[in-house]
């Protein structure tokens, strides 16, 4: 091909790329702490061409992965005064400004990610979706987060004893703070992309998360010893800033909340197909994983955690129907 046809071809694309952006009114900035490809991503990205297409490009999406917005507790302060227009984040962040995130956050409060799915698609789900709304953030859609398990750089943990004295890093959380001293470990709050370079240095010993977040930030490769303890099945979140929401039309919000919705099932098959590749890789790269672990007396001395965060009648309603739920 010249060169002369080449760089037409390029110009072309260009223009036709100016054109496609062109042809969106409003494109509303959404953060997402985690890469290009990753399962929460693509599935606000998949959430953007259904509304460009529904809107007829009155809304588009742009998501800024690999918290280029920053690190999920100040991409939510960003979203809530309306400097991001929307946020992917984990329900944990949340757990200190929005007391009913914190139920879901609970260790072992779910027995499945089943249940986990049962429980956020009905009415309690909208509950949780609701209380954003005095926090100047609209909830919008829950999306999956697997299991959370720990993982360390020094020793395979094959029972409660061998965390006893350890290092973990958990997310900006007070309740995850606990869960861990329950276990006879310490916690250390951080953002997550600090939990790299703080293993490899040693500041903690390890961390806890699903498959896809061990494997993509590459924490696999500092601390090889996963435990599958699954103590957290914590969902996330979509939300949209209240100062961006209020400037959209009834129309338009609707548009919103619709695609946000069926953005979930796009999600869940992405999340299943990557929590198997995820592991996959991580085990092929050495990863030594304890699939053997009597969660018992995990279980056992998490409660206290619920003792000490489910103290309002409204809160124990929220976790009696949720263990009701099947
Ligand atoms: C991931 C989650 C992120 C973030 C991260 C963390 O599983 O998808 O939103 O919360 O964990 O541990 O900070």
């Amino acid at each position: 091909m010249s060169v002369y046809k080449t760089l037409s071809l390029a110009l072309l694309a260009g223009a036709a790329m100016v054109t496609a952006a062109q042809a969106c009114e409003t494109t509303l900035r959404s953060s997402d702490t985690h890469p290009e490809g990753y399962p929460t991503v693509a599935a606000v990205e998949a959430m953007g061409k259904m509304l460009e297409e529904r809107t007829n490009g009155r809304l588009c999406i742009e998501v800024f992965h690999s918290a280029q917005l920053g690190e999920e507790k100040d991409s939510i302060e960003q979203t809530q005064f309306g400097v991001i227009d929307m946020d992917r984040v984990s329900l944990g962040p949340f757990n200190n400004i929005i007391e009913e995130t914190k139920i879901p956050s609970l260790p072992y409060i779910f027995r499945s990610v089943d249940h986990m799915h049962h429980v956020m698609d009905g009415p309690i789900g909208d509950e949780i979706l609701a209380a954003f709304e005095p926090h100047d953030l609209i909830g919008l859609a829950f999306y999956d987060g697997g299991s959370r398990s720990f993982y360390n750089s020094d020793h395979p943990i094959k029972s409660m004893a061998d965390l006893k004295g350890m290092k973990f890093r958990v997310m900006q959380s007070d309740v995850f703070v606990d869960m861990v001293s329950a276990v006879g470990a310490n916690a250390t709050p951080m953002p997550y992309g600090e939990v790299y370079s703080s293993i490899q240095t040693g500041v903690i010993d390890g961390a806890e998360n699903n498959w896809p977040s061990y494997e993509s930030s590459g924490h696999y490769e500092v601390a090889k010893y996963y435990t599958l303890d699954q103590h957290l099945i914590v969902p996330e979140v979509l939300v949209m800033s209240k100062m961006t929401w209020d400037k959209l039309s009834p129309e338009d919000q609707a548009a919103v909340r619709k695609a946000a919705k069926d953005s979930v099932p796009v999600m869940r098959k992405l999340w299943e197909e990557r929590e198997a590749a995820s592991e996959a890789k991580v085990r092929a790269a050495g990863a030594q994983v304890i699939t053997d672990i009597d969660k018992t007396p995990f279980i056992e001395a998490m409660k206290p955690v619920y003792a000490k965060y489910v103290t309002s009648d409204k809160l124990k309603d929220m976790v009696a129907r949720i263990q009701a739920t099947q």
